[in-house]
């Protein structure tokens, strides 16, 4: 059975509460569960982890080594600056994939550019809460082909 441990990053435990308009109106509970349950339809199990502190998230990442068989990963805004945390996740070597809720393509210039993209399988982003659905069937996928 794959193991899967997904990773949200900074303000998404704000979902739901605030920008509606942009982000939405479910819950980051409210996707876990829905991204546990489809794991699980599909004879998976999803973990869910979430942190405000880019340290953190590389300590997870790092941790997942071993434990888990891929990663799907909103790094939220650490997705445009943060070179540790591609670091973290080229070091170990997971399939990975990056979620985010929004097009980041259509919005400001700045959200465009992501340091993660050169090193995970692919980016799902657009679609909402559906985006992690989508990144569990791609990560499945692959995971069911590299064997
Ligand atoms: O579209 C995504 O999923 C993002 O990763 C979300 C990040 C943003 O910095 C990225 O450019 C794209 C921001 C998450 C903030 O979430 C909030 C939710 C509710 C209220 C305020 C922020």
């Amino acid at each position: 059975m794959s193991s899967l441990l997904i990773l949200n990053g900074p303000n998404l435990n704000l979902l739901g509460s605030r920008e509606p308009e942009t982000y939405g109106k479910t819950t980051l509970s409210e996707i876990e569960e829905q991204a546990r349950a489809h794991a699980s339809g599909r004879g998976a199990t999803a973990h869910c982890q979430q942190s405000n502190h880019e340290g953190a998230l590389i300590d997870m990442i790092h941790a997942a080594r071993g434990v888990h068989d891929g990663l799907i990963v909103n790094a939220g805004a650490y997705t445009h600056t943060s070179i540790a945390l591609r670091d973290a996740i080229a070091g170990v070597g997971l399939p990975c994939v990056e979620v985010h809720l929004t097009n980041i393509h259509a919005r400001e210039r700045f959200r465009r550019h992501s340091y993660l993209a050169p090193v995970v399988l692919g980016q799902i982003a657009g679609f909402g809460p559906q985006g992690y659905v989508l990144a569990i069937d791609a990560l499945l996928a692959h995971l069911g082909t590299a064997r």
